[in-house]
């Protein structure tokens, strides 16, 4: 029984696997960046996007992929922004699979005709679960907000450890909170040096500018059929 289910584990993960590989290589093909936003219940992810899309829209052919438990709010929040969205939901699951990637992907290729140049995915709201999962994605980006406190990256550093950028986000809060940056980016450091950090507000746009030409300078690299190095970073 045990050698069972041993079996059915290893060709899901496979399974899995190659559909991810699969994503890689079309995304690779159109050029098209694809950057999966990772971060708990509540920590901006929709509202960073809000503010985001008007300004991606203007140089980017920019489409988003949305995934929640269990409704389609965000995709409604984000219509009318200039980026194609759609919303996948998990029913339950605390993370975004490849194959349901695959539906969005296909779901915008009818309504956009093809590939955008730069493909947005907001993960279900979570530290742990979309850490370890591979979805065919250029670069994760771990998104944390002051109000959730600075122990953060200490206490989920899987995926501070496999972002390539980190967001500390509600800024305009952290002083009414007492919010200690030193210890939060002190442990960012001592798990992932190489992470590029961002401090910003999605509600008042401040420090919105660096995050928006780091997304470009990649969007850039891969459309000219680039290695995402980290001179692009
Ligand atoms: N003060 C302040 N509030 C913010 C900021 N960013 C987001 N919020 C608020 O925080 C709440 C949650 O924001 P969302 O964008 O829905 O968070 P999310 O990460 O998308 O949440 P899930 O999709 O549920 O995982 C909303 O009320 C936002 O308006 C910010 O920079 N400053
Ligand atoms: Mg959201």
């Amino acid at each position: 029984m045990a050698v069972t289910t041993v079996k059915v584990l290893t060709d899901v993960l496979k399974a899995t696997k190659e559909e991810a590989g699969r994503l890689r290589a079309d995304f690779a093909k159109s050029g098209t960046f694809v950057l999966d936003l990772i971060g708990g219940p509540g920590c901006g992810k929709t509202r960073l996007l809000e503010a985001s899309l008007p300004l991606l829209t203007r140089r980017f052919r920019t489409a988003v992929l949305v995934g929640d438990v269990a409704t389609a709010r965000d995709a409604e929040r984000l219509a009318g922004r200039g980026a194609e969205s759609y919303q996948l939901v998990t029913e339950g699951a605390c993370h975004l699979s490849p194959s349901l990637v695959r539906v969005g992907v296909s779901e915008l290729v009818k309504t956009i005709g093809s590939l955008p140049e730069l493909l947005i995915i907001e993960n279900v709201g979570n530290l742990v679960c979309p850490a370890s999962f591979d979805i065919g994605e250029d670069v994760k980006v771990a998104m944390s907000a002051v109000t959730e406190g600075p122990e953060k990256p200490e206490k989920y550093p899987a995926l501070f450890r496999k972002s390539a950028a980190v967001i500390l986000n509600k800024m305009d809060l952290a002083e009414l909170l007492e919010f200690d940056r030193e210890y939060y980016w002190r442990h960012v450091q001592r798990i992932n040096g190489e992470a590029l950090r961002f401090e910003l507000s999605a509600k008042t746009a401040a420090g919105l500018d660096a995050w928006i030409e780091w997304i470009a300078r990649q969007v850039e690299a891969k459309r000219g059929g680039g290695e995402i190095t980290d001179e692009h970073r």
